[in-house]
């Protein structure tokens, strides 16, 4: 059922749109001003609005303003009710973003028409918004793992490292890459290969605070940035999660196998650490150390 508000000074107004649109079947909520109005579009929004121009205070011109300026809301669309003869007001109205205006007295065959037009264009509208969402959406997100894919962590790590600098707050990195991980491919098949790297991702995720994000940065290579975390929390965050690896039993179609995992942790602030690739440098080269020094290990 459409949700429809309507804003009216006049309770007159008010209440025989209400009664004739509540016969119709729309869900019908009212406003008798223009800040009332605004409240409520921002606490639920409505699927169309029928806005009185002339109100006291906030008029319906400068109502149409912000919400149509508003980018948090969804698109609703707005029919104006003017008066007959003031064709400024229906210029003004749709300049400052009306969808449609219709004149008083308000002929109701008509507005019921123009209703059901604008609610058309509104379900468009949301198909539209939840497929861009959708495409947004795929386009941050490694498919098989459903983390982060290594662009979108990259994004996130400007902002945090921007923020970490900015409130002189530490942030904390750490990569970690399976070991011996192409034997999986190699003696399993490629499928236990991608079931294992879903079951790390599974335990980087469990491992990880709300805040940190965790990323796919390459094949068998993971990246977490551990926001307000310095080098010994870091440090304490990989060796977790290098026990839970190392306990794991890693289950794929057909069987079972074990696993391990190497770690390099680093966190600004840090003498040598100046920008943001600086950081994930500092991990990348302390991960490189724990391979050389054996693997199944974390080296800061
Ligand atoms: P190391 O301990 O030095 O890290 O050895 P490794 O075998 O883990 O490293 P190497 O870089 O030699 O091999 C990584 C392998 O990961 C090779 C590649 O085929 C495999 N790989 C990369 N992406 C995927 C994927 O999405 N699925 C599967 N199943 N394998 C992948
Ligand atoms: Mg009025
Ligand atoms: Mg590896
Ligand atoms: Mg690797």
């Amino acid at each position: 059922m459409s949700r429809i508000l309507v804003v009216d000074d006049h309770e007159d107004n008010v209440e025989l749109l209400r009664a004739r649109l509540e016969a119709r079947g729309y869900d019908v909520d009212c406003a008798m001003d223009g800040q009332e109005a605004l409240d409520k579009v921002r606490a639920t929004p409505p699927d169309l609005i029928l806005l009185d121009v002339m109100m006291p205070r906030i008029d319906g011109i400068e109502v149409t303003r912000q919400i149509k300026g508003d980018s948090s809301l969804p698109f609703i669309p707005i029919i104006m009710q003017t008066a007959l003869e003031t064709t400024e007001d229906k210029v003004e109205g749709l300049d400052a973003g009306a969808d449609d205006y219709i004149t008083k007295p308000i002929n109701f065959a008509e507005l019921e028409a123009r209703v059901k037009s604008l609610l058309r264009i509104k379900e468009l509208q949301d198909e539209l918004a939840r497929a861009n969402e959708a495409l947004l959406k795929a386009s941050q997100t490694d498919g098989l793992t459903g983390l982060d894919n290594r662009r979108h962590i990259e994004e996130r790590l400007c902002e945090m490292y921007v923020h970490a600098t900015r409130l002189n707050e530490p942030l904390g990195c750490v990569m970690c890459d399976v070991d011996h991980f192409k034997s999986v491919n190699d003696t399993y098949g490629h499928q236990a290969g991608d079931a294992v790297l879903r079951q790390v991702a599974e335990i980087l995720k469990d491992s990880a605070r709300e805040i940190d994000r965790v990323g796919r940065y390459g094949g068998e290579e993971f990246i977490v940035l551990l926001p307000n975390a310095n080098i010994d929390d870091a440090r304490a965050f990989a060796e977790r999660v290098r026990q839970a690896v190392e306990a794991r039993e890693f289950t794929y179609d057909g069987g079972s196998l074990r696993r391990t995992l190497s770690a390099g942790a680093a966190a600004w602030p840090h003498p040598e650490i100046r920008h943001q690739e600086g950081l994930v440098k500092a991990a990348d080269d302390a991960l490189y150390e724990a391979k050389q020094h054996g693997r199944n290990r974390v080296e800061v």
